[in-house]
């Protein structure tokens, strides 16, 4: 049985829960992290050098890095639809994961160890306003592109993509900051959360 190792609080543990889900994948889960068994005990620094959650064992093969993990646990376990070997439909759907670790990631950070994590290093007034804005500037972004598609971020169809994005739209809604108004996200928020595996690792009442 697949073995993940992670606290479920953590999006990028919810990725790889969410992608469970989604294929049928039985698992365990053992919580790792902040709060938890701490990531830098030599036993999970041989499983993962970065001291950091998620980490997955399926069978003997060990590996870490949310995106590479959902990516693995789709070409394995998952169908073509929601992650299609095709080289230009596959490519728009990495485009949107990538976007989210990268560029989007960067953007909430400042706001979301502010206002939800309350961490002493990141209460400064100007910094805090100027990563809302860097936030809202991202999430519009986001809004247009779902505007275009009508229903998820990589066109008609749930693929992928949605897991890393639709946790980060949770995150956004779950921040207490001014969300300016965004009705395409609002309503993706809603789309995904017709979802059982979204009910379940996204939208749960966890920050
Ligand atoms: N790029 C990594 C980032 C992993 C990451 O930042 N994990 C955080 C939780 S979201 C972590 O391990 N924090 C330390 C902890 O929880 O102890 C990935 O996507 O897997």
């Amino acid at each position: 049985m697949l073995r993940i190792l992670g606290r479920a609080s953590s999006i990028n543990v919810r990725k790889v829960l969410w992608a469970c889900a989604e294929f049928s994948i039985p698992f365990t889960r053992e919580d790792w992290g902040n709060g938890f068994r701490p990531t830098d005990a030599p036993e999970f620094l041989t499983l993962n050098p970065n001291a950091m959650v998620p980490v997955i064992q399926d069978g003997d093969f060990t590996l870490w890095e949310s995106n590479s993990i959902i990516r693995y646990l789709a070409n394995r376990y998952g169908d073509a639809a929601c992650y299609p070997s095709e080289a230009q439909a596959r490519a728009r759907i990495d485009q949107w994961i990538d976007w989210q670790a990268s560029d989007l990631n960067r953007a909430w950070s400042y706001p979301f160890m502010s206002r939800v994590r309350h961490s002493p290093a990141h209460q400064d007034t100007q910094a805090l306003a100027a990563g809302c804005a860097e936030w809202a500037r991202y999430m519009g972004i986001l809004d247009r592109q779902l505007a275009a598609t009508g229903a998820f971020v990589a066109g008609e169809h749930f693929t992928l993509a949605d897991i890393p994005i639709g946790l980060s739209v949770q995150r956004w809604f779950a921040t207490p900051i001014d969300h300016p108004q965004l009705p395409a996200v609002s309503d993706y928020y809603e789309r995904l959360s017709q979802r059982p595996g979204y009910l379940a690792h996204g939208r749960n009442g966890l920050p």
